[in-house]
């Protein structure tokens, strides 16, 4: 994968044919049809995310960026020093060098622990973070933070920031959510912090029209990330797919609060998956992301649920974004 590009992979891809062949075919014969996310985060679906980041509708990325410019010259006071960062699905880290970058001028040396399924992505954060903030010692573990182990080093004293970042957790589901949360809290002390960005769902601040277009973009960048599961599927397992029979779809599922991203069978039509032929309906689709939304119950919900209490929240001047900070 090209390491400039900030892959969110959720979840390791199999790395065998026959894994990814059961797991494409468990999907396509459940009703209703459904292709599991890590799919997205291939060499070109990584670069499709990249460039959905920049779009003027995607407003998710951009926003989160200019909260952390806003609330990065307060934060160390907040948090309280010494301190230790730590980040979640951290990928290239991107935005991560604005808070380290302030927080490093209250404290040399300042460790930053960066937890990744990616190697190559941790390893481009690492070098362009030393060379922004020199005074940083940057201690990466490559794991999957939803099935496998990791660690939290505290230096003496140290307290802990832990990021989670990027809307990561819109991702899971509600039960993930708090797994994944919990399982951060067992890591943490009481005086540590936890800074969470998370995007909120349409009401009177946002609307409909605002986030249905921030997953269906004018230039089609979305719609091609999408459709790229299917040529994916294509190369990697020999299926037949064909992309011009399928149209993106992105769903608002208010009883849910989430995104739903769907592909949508233009034909009744049968593909080959694996040996195995799939029938689809003509307007019958497959699931294939959900990115949820929150309101402000639901995020204190969720905190509280998993062992954490809010302790402030940071919106944009729309109100269509928040990076929560809650104490452990
Ligand atoms: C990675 N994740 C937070 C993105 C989101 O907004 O749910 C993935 C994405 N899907 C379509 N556009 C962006």
């Amino acid at each position: 994968m090209d390491p400039l590009i900030e892959a969110p992979e959720a979840l390791e891809a199999p790395t065998t044919s026959s894994a990814v062949c059961e797991a494409v075919q468990a999907g396509l014969n459940a009703t209703p049809k459904t292709l599991p996310a890590w799919l997205f985060y291939d060499e070109h679906g990584s670069q499709l995310f990249e460039r959905i980041t920049e779009l003027p509708e995607y407003y998710l990325t951009r926003t989160e960026r200019h909260l952390f410019v806003e609330m990065a010259p307060t934060l160390a006071e907040h948090v309280g020093t010494p301190l230790t960062v730590m980040e979640l699905g951290a990928g290239t880290a991107s935005k991560t060098g604005v808070l380290l970058t302030a927080l490093a001028q209250h404290q040399t040396p300042l460790l930053y622990q960066p937890i990744d399924v990616s190697a190559s992505a941790t390893e481009e954060a690492a070098n362009v973070l030393t060379r922004l903030v020199p005074q940083l010692q940057v201690q990466p573990q490559i794991a999957n933070y939803i099935t496998e182990r990791y660690d939290v080093e505290r230096p003496a004293n140290a307290r802990v920031l832990a990021l989670y970042i990027g809307s990561s957790i819109g991702n899971f589901s509600p039960a993930e959510q708090q797994n994944i949360l919990r399982n951060l809290r067992s890591h943490l002390e009481p005086r540590d912090t936890l800074l969470l960005g998370l995007d909120l769902a349409p009401g009177d601040a946002k609307s409909h029209d605002a986030l249905q277009k921030a997953y269906d973009d004018d230039a089609g960048v979305t719609a091609a990330f999408n459709k790229n599961v299917l040529t994916r599927l294509n190369r990697e397992i020999d299926a037949d797919f064909k992309l011009d029979q399928f149209a993106h779809r992105a769903c608002w599922n208010a009883s849910e609060s989430r995104i739903e991203m769907h592909l949508e069978s233009l034909v009744s039509q049968t593909v080959n998956v694996c040996g195995d032929a799939i029938t689809l309906s003509k307007g019958e689709t497959i699931h294939t992301e959900n990115s949820y939304k929150f309101t402000d119950a639901a995020i204190n919900t969720l905190l509280q649920d998993s062992g954490f209490s809010m302790n402030r929240t940071l919106t944009d001047e729309n109100g269509w974004y928040a990076v929560v900070m809650a104490d452990a």
